[in-house]
């Protein structure tokens, strides 16, 4: 039965290496929109208007303004309990490893250790002319896409569609993927590539894989076990009964 959570347990009692690969759904309960879903901002927004490097030089203030008014919204939110108990899980595992699809640095705000941003982190900019970093808090993010010192403008830190994830922490993530036991798949469509291998990769070699959305997606058929609700209701449901079996 694809929602009985009795294997789930049994193999969370002799787990070692726990992967979490996240998308937009697990910061929905802090407040940010998903991209995708209802009200996702790409339904309002085409994603080639503005998540790409050719929008950004034809209008690049546009863009900047776009991303900073992301910034606004994520500085004023908080990690939900989504985020916290998959930092809690870090007390109960050998190694509890984050590979998120966000952009939002919830993951470490909320106290994981081991976070892989595949596709960027939305707090850090760098000079797309020489690669200087401008990242420091007191960075003045105008409302105008800056200038580096040497005239080039400054861009965010952000992987946009047809540019290539970071390989150092693309390659950290398949090889969490390989080395898991369990596999939980949070607040994602999946349809995004090639983040969306990592999941599969989990399967592949062995991982039992769950899938926690509100709804079913494309990764609903390959996940050993399928649980429909809130990330941040399910979660710390999850995590309780580990406590439970982690002190029996
Ligand atoms: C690449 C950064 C190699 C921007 C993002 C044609 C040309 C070029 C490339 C392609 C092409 N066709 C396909 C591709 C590949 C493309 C791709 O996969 N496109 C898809 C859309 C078909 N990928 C790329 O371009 C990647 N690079 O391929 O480089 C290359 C190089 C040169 C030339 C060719 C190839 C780069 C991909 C990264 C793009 N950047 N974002 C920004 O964030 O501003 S993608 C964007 O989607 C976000 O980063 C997001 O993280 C990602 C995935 O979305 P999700 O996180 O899954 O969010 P979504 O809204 O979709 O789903 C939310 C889910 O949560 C839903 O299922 C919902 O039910 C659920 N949910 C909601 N609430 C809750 C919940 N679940 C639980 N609890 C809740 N409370
Ligand atoms: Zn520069």
């Amino acid at each position: 039965m694809k929602n009985d959570k009795t294997e789930l347990f049994e193999k969370l009692k002799t787990a070692k290496k726990i992967l979490f690969f996240t998308g937009a759904g697990i910061s929905a309960e802090s407040g940010i929109s998903t991209f995708r879903g209802a009200g996702g901002i790409w339904n309002k927004l085409k994603p080639e208007e503005l998540a790409n490097f050719n929008a950004f030089l034809k209008n690049p203030d546009m863009v900047w303004e776009w991303y900073q008014y992301r910034r606004k919204i994520i500085n004023e939110t908080k990690p939900n309990p989504g985020h916290i108990s998959i930092a809690e899980f870090q007390n109960y595992y050998d190694e509890v490893v984050v590979s998120t699809q966000n952009v939002d640095n919830l993951h470490r705000r909320a106290g994981s250790k081991i976070v892989y941003e595949l596709h960027g982190n939305i707090e850090r900019n760098y000079c797309i002319n020489c690669g200087k970093n401008y990242n420091s808090p007191d960075f003045n993010f105008t409302d105008k896409a800056p200038r580096c010192e040497c005239g080039g403008l400054i861009r965010p830190d952000i992987v946009w569609f047809g540019e290539y994830l970071p390989q150092d922490v693309f390659s950290a993530s398949e090889k969490a993927a390989e080395e898991c036991d369990v596999c939980f798949v949070v607040g994602t469509s999946a349809v995004v590539y090639p983040a969306a291998q990592i999941p599969m990769l989990a399967k592949r070699t062995g991982a039992y894989l769950v899938e926690v959305n509100i709804e079913e997606t494309e990764l609903t058929y390959r996940a050993d076990l399928s649980l429909i609700g809130k990330s941040g209701e399910v979660l710390p449901q999850i995590l309780e009964e580990v406590k439970k079996i982690k002190t029996t």
